[in-house]
This record gives C-alpha cells, structure tokens and sequence, in this order.
C-alpha cells in the first residue's frame, strides 16, 4: 500500500482521547476512517508506552483494511513496533536526519513549522511533508506558539515545494478560507473527533472546504 501524503487527500485527522466524548478509539478511528479519512495521526501526549504500543497496533489493523495512512505523533519507536508509515515531529522532538537513520528511506516523517525559517530548514532537512500552523488559535496544543494566520500560509504556498498540511483551529466555518489561500490539506482534531456525529461531521467539513478551493 503506497503512503498518502498532505495533497494527496484533503483531510488529515489527528486523534485525541481528551476531546472524544469518551467514546473509545476504536470508535472513534472506524468513523474516520468509514467517513473516507485517508490520513491520520495517532497523538497521545499522556499515555504510558505500552498503552500506547497497543492503541497504535490497533490503529495499524484498522487503517490498513481502510486502505489509509497510519502516521504516529513524535514516537519512531512506536511507529516502527506498529508497522506505521510514519512519524510526525515538533520543533522540538527529534531531529527529522535522526528519525530518518531509525526508520530508514522509506516511512514518511512530518514536521511542525510556524515560520518561514522552520519551513525551509524542515525542507533541507528532508521532511517528507510540513504542519503549517496554528492557522487559528487553538486549545488542543500545550505550550502552542501564537497563531501564524494566513499569511503564514500564503508565505509557504509562494516558496515551499513540499506536500504541507494547514492545521490548527480550522474549522467548518473557517476551512473555506483557508483553502481559499491554497491549502489542499487541512488537519482538523477538535472539531472531528469531538463531533457528535463523526461520519456528518466529515462530509460538511469536506464540502466546506471544496467550496473553499472552487
Ligand atoms: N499542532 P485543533 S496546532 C497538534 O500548529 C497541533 O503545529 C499544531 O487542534 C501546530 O484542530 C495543533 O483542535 C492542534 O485546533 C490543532
């Protein structure tokens, strides 16, 4: 199964047990996944490793009957141990050239940026595909720098050439207009998995956001 990368598909979903309802995951990732999610993150900034190893291994089984990208938020080791394809990282994580020497040429590493010099150092460095954000204040990330905007964005659709997703407080109401300013890939947690009605939630957000690129 070739990875899907930003581009590729338009939503990006990332889990986040807080913000789930208390529905489990398995719920919630078969609704992403059944409303035709193609690409998603598992995040988890509190969990013990083990308890971690075994929701990814059970993403892993979900995703690839899905036919979907499994990507695991700042942990290569648990990305290796759960077949995923690959591994997104912050600022602040590991380096993108030391996840690379662990997962070899082939797994899709990601990495956030917020500013001009992060993007074109994320791009030497080799990152398969760029978070761009937050675009909008957001409540989901601790310790998140301010919001970029949009003209962060415009500044990456003007000079980046690699796949990148916008993230950070996109919305339904808001995702037009950021697909308005180029993006072809959104990532959206609170407003997916704390929906009520998942599967709904996704196509109105999708059909925002193809208003948006008309
Ligand atoms: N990364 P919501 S913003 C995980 O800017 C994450 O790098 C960000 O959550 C970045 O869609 C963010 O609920 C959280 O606002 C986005």
């Amino acid at each position: 199964m070739p990875p899907i990368l930003p581009g590729e598909t338009d939503i990006y979903a990332i889990t986040d047990s807080r913000l789930s309802l208390g529905r489990p995951l398995e719920e919630v990732v078969s609704a992403l996944l059944g409303a035709g999610v193609r690409l998603l993150q598992y995040r988890e900034k509190k969990f013990k490793a083990g308890a971690m190893l075994e929701e990814c291994r059970l993403i892993r089984r979900l995703t690839r009957e899905a036919g979907a990208c499994f990507i695991v938020n700042d942990r290569p080791d648990l990305a290796l141990l759960a077949e995923a394809d690959g591994v997104h990282v912050g600022q602040e994580d590991l380096p993108v050239a030391a996840v690379r020497s662990l997962l070899g040429p082939d797994k899709i590493i990601g990495l956030s940026t917020h500013a001009p010099e992060e993007a074109l150092a994320a791009q030497a460095a080799g990152a398969d595909y760029l978070g761009v954000g937050p675009i909008f204040a957001t409540q989901t990330k601790e310790d998140v720098v301010a919001p970029v905007g949009l003209t962060y964005l415009d500044w990456v659709c003007r000079n980046i050439q690699r796949p990148f997703v916008a993230i950070g407080g996109i919305k339904r109401h808001n995702i037009a207009e950021v697909a308005r300013h180029g993006a072809r890939c959104c990532c959206l947690v609170s407003e997916l998995v704390g929906a009520g009605d998942i599967a709904a939630q996704v196509d109105e957000v999708r059909r925002a956001m193809r208003a948006g690129m008309a």
